[in-house]
C-alpha cells in the first residue's frame, strides 16, 4: 500500500483527493491547519484506510520540519507527495494590492511548497523511488491583470516542477504538474475574503470543474505504471478556453 501525503487536505481539491485515494489502496497522511476538520476527516476516511493527520503551518519551516520528523516509523516512507495547498488572496492591480496578500500567496504557494518538498524528498532519494505532484494552475500559463502576484506564484510552481523533474529523475522519482482552470471550491471565497456573492459569480453561467474532477485526474496521475510519468496536465472546464475566457450562457 502506498503512503500518500496530501497538503491542504481540509478543503477543496485536497479533501476530494484524500477521499478518492482512500479507496485506491493508499494510506494517507492528511495535512492542514484546521484541526477540527482534520479530525473529522480522519474519522471519515478511517472507514476506508489508515489515515495519519499532520497539523502544521506550512509557511513556518520549523513547524514543517518538526511535523515530518514526528511521523512514526511506519509512516515515514512517503511514496507520493501531493503539494496541493495554496490560495489566492485579492484580485487587484499591483499598485492597489495589499502587501499582506502578496506575502501570504508567496509564503504558502511557493515557500510552503518548497519547505514541505525539502523535508519529504530526501527520503524518496534515499529509497530511490517516489512521486511528487505539484498543483499549479492555468494561471501559470498566462498572466491576467489583477492576479499578477498569484500568477507569479503559480509560474514559480511550474518552474519548481520542471526543476524537480530535472534533478530527481535519476533517483527514480516522478514529478508531475497539474494545472486546473476554474474549479468550484472555496478558492474564490478565500480570494474575495468571504464575499460569497462575488465568489459565486465566478462560477455562474457554465459548469465549472469540481474538486472531484481534479481528484479523478490525480487518481490517473498517481496510478500510471512505473515507467509512465504524466509530466504536465492542464484541465479546463469545457466552457473555458484560457484563464480569462469562459463562455457563459447567462
Ligand atoms: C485558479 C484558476 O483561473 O482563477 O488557479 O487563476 S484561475
Amino acid at each position: 500500500m502506498k503512503i500518500v501525503l496530501v497538503t491542504g487536505a481540509t478543503s477543496g481539491i485536497g479533501k476530494a483527493t484524500a477521499r478518492r485515494l482512500a479507496n485506491e489502496n493508499c494510506r494517507l497522511i492528511i495535512c492542514g491547519r484546521r484541526t477540527e476538520i482534520l479530525k473529522s476527516l480522519v474519522q471519515e476516511l478511517s472507514q476506508q484506510t489508515e489515515v495519519y493527520p499532520l497539523n502544521f503551518d506550512m509557511m513556518d519551516y520549523d513547524q514543517v520540519s518538526a511535523a515530518i520528523d514526528s511521523l512514526p516509523r511506519e509512516w515515514k516512507a512517503i511514496d507520493i507527495l501531493i503539494n496541493n495547498a495554496g490560495n489566492a488572496y485579492g484580485l487587484e492591480s499591483l499598485v492597489e494590492g495589499e502587501r499582506a496578500d502578496w506575502d501570504r500567496m508567496i509564503n504558502s504557494n511557493v515557500k510552503g511548497l518548497l519547505y514541505v518538498s525539502r523535508c519529504v524528498i530526501p527520503g524518496m532519494k534515499e529509497r530511490k523511488s517516489g512521486h511528487v505532484i505539484n498543483i499549479s494552475s492555468v494561471a501559470a500559463l498566462q498572466t491576467y491583470p489583477n492576479g499578477v502576484v498569484y500568477c507569479a506564484t503559480k509560474k514559480a510552481v511550474k518552474t519548481i516542477s520542471e526543476g524537480m523533474r530535472l534533478e530527481l529523475t535519476e533517483f527514480g522519482i516522478k514529478v508531475s504538474d497539474l494545472a486546473p482552470g476554474a474549479v468550484e471550491t472555496e478558492f474564490s471565497e478565500v480570494r474575495f475574503k468571504g464575499d460569497k456573492k462575488r465568489a459565486a459569480k465566478v462560477y455562474t453561467g457554465y459548469k465549472a470543474l469540481t474538486a472531484e474532477d481534479i481528484a479523478d485526474a490525480l487518481s490517473y496521475v498517481v496510478n500510471t505504471p512505473a515507467h509512465v510519468t504524466i509530466a504536465e496536465m492542464t484541465i479546463y472546464p469545457s466552457a473555458q478556453s484560457s484563464p480569462t475566457q469562459i463562455y457563459r450562457k447567462s
